[in-house]
């Protein structure tokens, strides 16, 4: 794919890169986006009726077995180009924020540190109850484990539907937005909110707005540019053009 010579100039010259990454660049790691219908014994559910706490109140080993199948494909993914990309591009920026909506944990996997996980991790768990960070949960053979302080069930350190988000990840994602010249969004439907927010947060204050994604999103049309491909492909292209190595 060929880059228009003005954006290769405006992504050579930003000094400060924020980037929003979603489901879509997993996907080239074998994990099933939220757009992708859940496979097998998950396709009568959609991920909004489980990823909130009224469902786990009602059923938590429905719950934490949705979370359990998802934490395999994710023990069985491996960090792809993209994630590998973005880790390579935070050293050769001078300013970079990575922000995931992904639960993953695949670009920590992949070296990026300048990383805020919105949506927390899939892979920690914490008390239902008292909502601090458990590492190991006590088995009553009752799935979810239980809590060792107060015998309550563990949940997935995740940010679930309903739920706020953490102040200082939000204050962290809302500068980056506000201050970078070049945004750009990867892989994400740009459905949920407060996440979806920040991509209009920084064309508002007069950043360069350039999506990656395999199909049309609602930020397709206000994006400077659109770049369509798998980021696993795209990313790694973009790098190479705009950001060689020394
Ligand atoms: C909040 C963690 C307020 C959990 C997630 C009614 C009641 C309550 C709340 C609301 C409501 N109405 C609206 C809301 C707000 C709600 C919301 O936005 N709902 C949506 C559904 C309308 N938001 C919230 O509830 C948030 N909290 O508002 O709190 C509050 C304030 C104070 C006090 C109390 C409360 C919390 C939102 C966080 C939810 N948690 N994840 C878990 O994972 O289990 S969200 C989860 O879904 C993901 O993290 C992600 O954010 C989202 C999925 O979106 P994407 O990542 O974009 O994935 P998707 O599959 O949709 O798209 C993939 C894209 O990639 C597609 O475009 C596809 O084309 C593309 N693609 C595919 N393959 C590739 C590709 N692109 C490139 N390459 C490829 N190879």
């Amino acid at each position: 794919m060929q880059l228009p010579p003005q954006l290769l100039d405006i992504l050579r010259k930003a000094s400060r890169v924020t980037v929003l990454t979603g489901a879509g660049i997993s996907a080239d790691s074998g994990i099933p986006t939220f757009r992708d219908p859940q496979h097998g014994l998950w396709s009568r559910f959609r991920p909004e009726d489980l990823a909130n706490a009224e469902a786990f109140k009602r059923d938590p080993a429905l719950v934490w077995g949705w979370y359990e199948w998802r934490r395999e494909a994710v023990r069985a993914a491996e960090p792809n180009p993209a994630h590998l990309a973005l880790a390579t591009l935070e050293h050769r920026v001078p300013g970079f924020t990575l922000i995931t909506q992904n639960v993953d944990g695949l670009h920590a996997r992949a070296g990026s540190r300048k990383l805020v996980e919105l949506h927390g991790n899939i892979m920690r768990n914490k008390c239902f109850a008292e909502g601090t960070v458990v590492e190991q949960g006590v088995d009553d053979g009752e799935p979810p484990p239980k809590c060792p302080r107060c015998g309550g069930p563990l949940r997935p350190d995740v940010v679930w539907f309903g739920e706020a988000l953490d102040e200082q990840h939000m204050a962290t994602a809302d500068k980056a937005a506000r201050e970078c010249e070049l945004f750009l969004v990867i892989g994400t439907s740009a459905a949920v909110m407060p996440a979806a927010h920040f991509p209009r947060v920084a064309l508002q204050s007069g950043a360069v707005l350039v999506e990656i994604n395999r199909d049309e999103t609602p930020l397709s049309a206000v994006s400077h540019a659109v770049l369509r491909g798998p980021a696993a492909l795209v990313l790694p292209h973009l790098l190479n053009t705009a950001w060689p190595g020394n």
